[in-house]
């Protein structure tokens, strides 16, 4: 029987929200586990949060709170953020837990008695923002070496225990020398090179911080954090504590983390500690890129963090779609426009460019034509291929497989929109509007069943990168079961299906419009900047669906003095007409007209953007429309 596919993401930090490059991670693991779940495996996918960090202990501080009371605040951010993004974890960790602490004290004990643990006096720095320490030798100016970072080191002259890391510079070699156990191939030399350029022994503890798990057998010192850290892979399937569990999971068949903490962590610490303790290593690492915005690393100072929630929002908006084919084409951008393992940038003009190319398109279209024709010509027939595609399907697949056990995304979605742009030329080229007008039916069902089938096929293999767009087209096509694999061979759709008629329904994918402007926030801004925007409380005096977007509403509002004004919001799915009409609410006045389906908008409602719902601001106090908020 085929091991449980164990599938890993870094557990992340809680001093920050989720945002798009934590988001990135998460999702390619998800979308592995559903493709193997499609191939008949069985997954175990694990996420979580890293919690015993010093920089952890210092946010909460900064809000007022006691560390455990934040971390269970933001685990739960974490949470309803994955799954608002229809990421389908197995599990989630969080390093405060109980079970941990006991797991690691027990690892560490262990790894004493085994003698690669040593007691010492460490001299050098550390940096709370990557959570590493440095030597002497690595530090010139007192801030962190690592060019992403540059910031003030703390000084750290103690005793403490040390891990023998050195001992397995030798032994590292053969598994990192390995074929593709440490992917892309040029992050694998560069782990080479840095366990070639000599391992020193690691500090593995602090006397800083009164947040950590205590050090066992010396209580006032604590873990280090990225120990700990590591040591979740193995907490989390019952290491030391379950063994059947353990056994039928260990090791990690993927281990999904960022380039910035590859090298140095889980393709060197990481492997070292499992070879101390002579537990089997990953098979395979994954390191992939990071993400920039507009050219420039997303940083909180600047200010343009991108929330996967607000990148979802603005799709709805400029495109009018349902939330969950927003959620999907999010995430369908994410791997669709850059190799997984490269720096991707992030920008909506290139996000939209991709919806309306691929999805709006080439997807969309295809499955628009589809309906509309089989239904005008075939009183919704859904006929079996005419055509014999099987040999391009064969190819398409073997090498959409190649591409997803080697997790490059960017190549399996190619592969799966060879069959779209087939299925399109098939239409042009065999024009079942002509044959219809000749009367030719039987042609026209050969033609359409043969797109039909070219379809259903890339459906299955854009299931992990569309979850709900792909079942919603499947389901349109007679086919309700879960996608799998199996069925994504050609031909399967044959007479017994006969009776079985295709559904109509809206676009999946409605084009979306230009994005007119689209704040970055959190940026910092003056009190003369805030000062620009002219918010008035207006009351709605009118709401309606917006003609072929559901999801939007077209609104009056009266603003007092300022007149009445239209505007155009996606907020059709939280709120009916009648819930809106005769509401006060916040409205920002002057913001430049916007064109939304053909329809100016001027201005903009005030509302609240939380996972899975959205909030209109409403003035505590019945006060008259114009009146103005500051
Ligand atoms: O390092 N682009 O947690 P972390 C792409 N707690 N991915 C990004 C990204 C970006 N701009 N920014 C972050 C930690 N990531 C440790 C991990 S594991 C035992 C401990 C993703 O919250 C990427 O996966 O800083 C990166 O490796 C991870 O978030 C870092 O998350």
């Amino acid at each position: 029987m085929d091991k449980v596919f164990y599938i890993t993401t870094p557990i992340y930090y809680v001093n920050d929200v989720p945002h798009i490059g934590s988001a990135y991670t998460t999702l390619a693991a998800d979308i592995l586990s559903r493709y193997m779940k499609m191939r008949g495996r069985k997954v175990f996918f694990l996420t979580g949060t890293d919690e015993n960090a010093p920089k952890v202990a210092e946010a909460a501080r900064a809000k007022g709170e006691s560390p455990l009371t934040y971390c269970d605040r933001m685990a739960e951010e974490f949470k309803k953020t994955w799954d608002y993004l229809d990421i389908q974890y197995d599990a989630f960790i969080r390093t405060t837990e109980k079970r941990h602490f006991e797991v690691v004290r027990q690892f560490l004990q262990k790894l004493k008695g085994r003698g690669y643990i040593y007691e010492g006096y460490y001299k050098g720095w550390y940096c709370i923002y990557d959570e590493t320490y440095f030597r002497e030798e690595e530090v010139q100016d007192g801030l962190c070496p690592n060019p992403e970072c540059r910031r003030p080191l703390q000084r750290v002259q103690e005793r403490g225990y040390f891990f023998k890391l050195s001992a397995f510079q030798e032994a590292l070699l053969p598994f990192l020398n390995e074929d593709k156990r440490v992917l892309p191939d040029f992050r694998r030399r560069e782990v080479i090179n840095f366990v070639l350029g000599g391992l020193r022994d690691l500090y593995i503890t602090r006397q800083r911080n009164d947040w950590g798990i205590p050090f066992p057998d010396d209580e006032q010192l604590q873990v280090y954090v990225w120990v700990d850290a590591l040591i979740n892979y193995l907490t989390a399937v019952g290491y030391l504590q379950d063994d059947e569990l353990f056994s039928s999971l260990w090791p990690p068949d993927v281990q999904l983390m960022g380039k910035d903490i590859l090298v140095r962590f889980h393709a060197t610490l990481w492997p070292a500690m499992l070879l101390a303790m002579e537990l089997p290593l990953p098979r395979l690492l994954f390191g992939h890129g990071f993400w920039t915005v507009q050219g420039e690393k997303m940083s909180k100072s600047k200010g343009n963090v991108v929330n996967p929630l607000t990148a979802i929002r603005e799709i709805i908006r400029f495109s009018g779609c349902e939330e969950s084919y927003a959620k999907d084409a999010l995430r369908f951008y994410l791997f669709r426009s850059t190799p997984f393992g490269a720096d991707g940038d992030f920008s909506y003009e290139n996000l939209r460019a991709c919806y309306n190319g691929d999805l709006a398109n080439n997807l969309g279209n295809l499955l628009n034509r589809l309906t509309t024709m089989s239904t005008k010509y075939l009183d919704g027939e859904i006929p079996p291929p005419g055509y014999d595609y099987s040999t391009e399907v064969h190819s398409v697949l073997k090498s959409y497989q190649e591409a997803m056990e080697e997790l490059a995304f960017h190549s399996a979605i190619a592969s799966a929109f060879t069959l779209l742009d087939l299925a399109n030329k098939h239409l042009d080229e065999t024009a079942p509007w002509r044959l219809y007008k000749e009367g030719n039916i039987q042609a026209v069902r050969n033609s359409l069943g043969t797109a039909i089938e070219l379809l259903r096929i890339s459906a299955i293999l854009l299931y992990p990168f569309l979850p709900s767009a792909s079942r919603e087209i499947l389901s349109r096509l007679g086919f309700s079961s879960a996608p799998s694999f199996k069925e994504a061979n050609w031909g399967l759709f044959t007479e017994e299906r006969k009776g079985i008629k295709i559904k109509a329904g809206t676009p999946i994918f409605p084009r979306m419009e230009e994005v007119i402007k689209i704040s970055n926030q959190e940026k910092e801004i003056t009190i003369d900047d805030f000062a620009k925007v002219d918010l008035r409380v207006g009351k709605i005096v009118s709401c309606k669906v917006v003609e072929g977007a559901e999801k939007l509403y077209q609104m009056e509002v009266d603003l007092g003095e300022l007149g009445k004004r239209r505007t155009i919001a996606g907020i059709a799915q939280y709120y009916t007409p009648s819930e809106l009409i005769g509401k006060n609410i916040i409205f920002v006045a002057n913001l430049a007209p916007a064109k939304i389906k053909g329809l100016i908008s001027e201005g903009m409602i005030l509302a609240v953007d939380a996972p899975g719902q959205v909030v209109i601001v409403t003035p505590e106090k019945e006060v008259p429309p114009g009146s103005k908020v500051r």
